[in-house]
């Protein structure tokens, strides 16, 4: 039985990336920090006491940012995979809080490979590098185009991206990256675009809410289907040889054109909805993400399964439904969370 250890467990890709590693027969071993309240939803369902014999996946604490953590891991499980997807990952916030953002990303992903490096483990790496790093380069990005970070979190993840190829060249180390354009789901979290509209059009339709406040509507992002990423991640570190790997649909589109298919199927006008608020533009922006996944189709066999028509729908529907069941419960907290101006960015 094959063991991975997955860092950024609990959020949307790690969620999605244990279940398919579990569906796949591998004995998972979670990482995920202390938090002062459940930080494991994502993950509830999969979870099942570590007494009970035959579980096959055990959650551990440890932090990118403490290396004694990641070290005493690796020693324990030692494994035969490690997918580093944990990540101080919201791009707007990492220009509030750029040093715990580079101490994260950047300087996380080094801890991580040095502990990989000094404990002399033969596992695999998997980084998850990002379209931002593309920046302001114009589309479409593939992996021989040049990068230009815009944000701390951008620069932070080449910083990643390159120590990865550095450890692999210097070392021999099995690691791969894969730069990841915008791959979002139900599970996504609720403060990045997509899932801010979603959730707010779940909220607009059950009168809960009454504006939605954005950011640059003109921004154009590619943006996939989370389970269809989690499979290229697997699919990178079954190669013999450790590469790199843009992956995303073709094709992009603007947060307007999401805000007008997104309201149109729930029978809504965005404009009759939706401000501007100058707070949710960023210092720099990165306009257009657009991912030339060329190489990933031809060496993985790699293609994504879900449309951007689909991809909408899907996050309607399930926010639609999620909330609706809420209040059926009669969740007290439910008007007062989405009306707080902290949680809408
Ligand atoms: P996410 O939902 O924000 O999850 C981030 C995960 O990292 C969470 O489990 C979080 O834990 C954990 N984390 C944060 N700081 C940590 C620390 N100091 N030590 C250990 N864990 C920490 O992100 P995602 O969308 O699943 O993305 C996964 C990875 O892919 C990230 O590295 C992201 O930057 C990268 N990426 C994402 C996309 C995308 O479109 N989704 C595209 C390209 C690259 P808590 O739950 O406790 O906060
Ligand atoms: O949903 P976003 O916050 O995602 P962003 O910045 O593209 O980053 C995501 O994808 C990256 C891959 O390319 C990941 F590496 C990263 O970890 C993260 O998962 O913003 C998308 C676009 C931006 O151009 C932003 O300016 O939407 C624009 N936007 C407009 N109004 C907004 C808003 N973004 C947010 N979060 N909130 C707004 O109100």
């Amino acid at each position: 039985m094959k063991k991975a250890i997955v860092t950024g467990s609990t959020g949307q890709d790690g969620s999605y990336l244990i279940e398919f590693l579990l569906a796949k027969g591998y004995e998972i071993h979670a990482l995920k920090r202390r938090s002062s309240s459940f930080n494991t939803d994502r993950l509830d369902h999969l979870y099942k006491d570590f007494h009970d014999s035959g579980t096959r996946f055990f959650l551990h604490y440890a932090d990118l940012t403490d290396g004694s953590s990641l070290t005493r891991l690796l020693y324990d499980v030692r494994p035969d995979e490690v997918y580093n997807l944990a990540a101080q990952s919201h791009v707007k916030v990492s220009f509030e809080i750029p040093e715990y953002t580079a101490d994260v990303v950047a300087t996380g992903t080094l801890r991580l490979l040095e502990a990989i490096r000094l404990t002399g483990l033969k596992c695999r790496f998997y980084q998850a590098s990002s379209s931002e790093m593309f920046g302001s380069t114009s589309p479409p990005q593939s992996e021989t185009t040049v990068f230009h970070p815009r944000s701390p979190y951008a620069c932070a993840k080449l910083f990643g991206h390159t120590i990865t190829v550095n450890y692999r060249e210097s070392y021999r180390l099995h690691a791969s990256s894969g730069i990841l354009f915008n791959h979002e789901s139900p599970r996504r979290g609720e403060t990045f675009v997509t899932r801010k509209i979603t959730r707010a059009i779940a909220h607009i339709k059950l009168g809960l809410q009454n504006k939605l406040y954005i950011g640059n509507m003109e921004a154009r992002r590619d943006w996939g289907y989370a389970p269809d990423y989690v499979r290229a991640m697997w699919m990178m570190l079954q190669q013999d040889v450790p590469d790199d790997y843009v992956i995303g649909t073709g094709e992009a589109h603007s947060v307007r054109e999401f805000l007008d298919l997104a309201f149109a199927h729930a029978n809504l006008d965005w404009h009759e909805f939706v401000e501007i608020d100058p707070r949710y533009f960023r210092p720099a922006e990165a306009d257009h993400l657009l991912a030339d996944a060329s190489k990933a189709r031809r060496v993985l066999g790699w293609q994504p399964s879900v449309t951007f028509k689909d991809l909408v729908r899907i996050m309607v529907e399930a926010d639609l439904a999620d909330v609706e069941s809420k209040l059926r419960g009669g969740e007290a907290l439910l008007r007062s969370t989405v009306e707080s101006p902290g949680r809408n960015s």
